[in-house]
């Protein structure tokens, strides 16, 4: 009887037990088919008839009393643990947000130019990326010996089909199919056998055509200061560089007063990276169409003229966002992407 008590007791001056691994191993110790209190009940056998029905209630007594002490621990363990994890939990905090995909940056600034030249009255072209020799060149004034039609500076495909190197093809294709006055874009990917830095294989490009009687050289720098304004913000100085392109005659080179330093060529006495301290940046190409070009698609150079231009997409995004390396572009790191979401 005196050592059935003293289990009670050396059972109760366990309750410092802090793991449930602990406890697991208590339970053992005293409730196991070897533990304290089966060797306690072994000795029952031992004892006068007469005290074993008495002997036998405390020992139940005890086995309830030291199990009910043990749930009763589990219990507040178990309580404790859930607190140190779930129960933690701040409801008042920010929740996650659900992943939301986001368009490239590409395709956002190729999306506000297209709706900057829609808006000026231009309509869309398309046509195809793979082109022929014709479409993509010859038609465009640019003769067989021309360096543009070098293995070296073209995709090739096959003798006489090409990875297109401009969208031009799909104006040539417009030009043939309808008669002036005639107002498109022709936005997409094009090739070039060209890798490094600053270059890569596949950019994107858009040009644009106007014909009409009377188009003069003032319409095209009205329209492309008027357009490179809107992209650009309307204190944008604009200014027109005479240059060379086989399709067009005159032609020009484009420069905006540089987006990074607003022309002034250094920031806090330092030269500007972006226009290299120039204070100027270049932004597209333009042109006259050369008489050779209507020839090729039928429009009378008498009757008519025109204006084109051409601008690349990727530069055009790097400047706004001021993005330091193409490779951004097409490495398709979340991290950048998401930044335009
Ligand atoms: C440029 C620069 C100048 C151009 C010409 C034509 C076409 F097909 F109508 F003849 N499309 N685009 C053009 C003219 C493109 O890109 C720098």
């Amino acid at each position: 009887m005196e050592g059935l008590d003293s289990l009670v007791r050396d059972c109760e001056g366990r309750g410092q037990a802090c793991s449930l691994k602990e406890l697991d191993e208590i339970r053992i110790e005293f409730l196991g088919r070897k533990g304290k209190l089966a060797q306690s009940m072994s000795l029952l056998g031992k004892l006068d008839n007469s005290d074993k029905p008495a002997a036998g209630k405390k020992a139940n007594e005890v086995k309830t009393f030291i199990t009910d002490l043990l749930d009763k621990w589990q219990a507040g363990l178990l309580a404790a643990e859930k607190s140190q994890t779930l129960e933690r939990f701040d409801p008042t905090m920010p929740g996650r947000k659900p992943w939301a995909g986001s368009l490239h940056p590409v395709t956002l600034v190729m999306d506000e130019i297209c709706e900057v030249l829609t808006g000026l009255g231009f309509e869309h072209a398309a046509g195809p990326e793979v082109e022929n020799d014709w479409h993509n060149f010859e038609a465009l004034n640019i003769p067989p010996e021309h360096p543009a039609r070098d293995m070296q500076d073209t995709l090739y495909v096959s003798d006489k089909i090409v990875l297109r190197t401009h969208t031009s093809g799909m104006q040539i294709r417009s030009m043939l199919g309808r008669k002036p006055p005639l107002a498109i874009i022709a936005p997409g990917k094009v090739y070039r056998r060209d890798s490094d830095l600053t270059h890569t294989p596949m950019f994107h490009q858009i040009e644009g055509l106007l014909v009409d009687t009377n188009v003069s050289m003032a319409d095209l720098r009205g329209t492309l200061t008027v357009f490179v304004r809107q992209l650009f913000g309307q204190g944008t100085e604009v200014r027109f560089r005479p240059s060379f392109f086989p399709f067009t005659e005159p032609s020009a080179e484009v420069d905006i007063s540089c987006v990074m330093c607003g022309g002034k060529g250094e920031i806090h006495g330092e030269t500007c990276r972006v226009c290299k301290g120039t204070g100027w940046v270049e932004i597209l190409g333009c042109g006259m169409i050369d008489p050779n070009v209507f020839k090729s698609v039928g429009y009378d150079s008498e009757l008519y003229t025109g204006f084109a231009f051409g601008l690349g997409v990727e530069r055009v995004a790097m400047l706004k966002y001021g993005i330091g390396d193409l490779r951004m572009f097409f490495e398709n790191d979340v991290r950048f992407l998401e930044q335009f979401a």
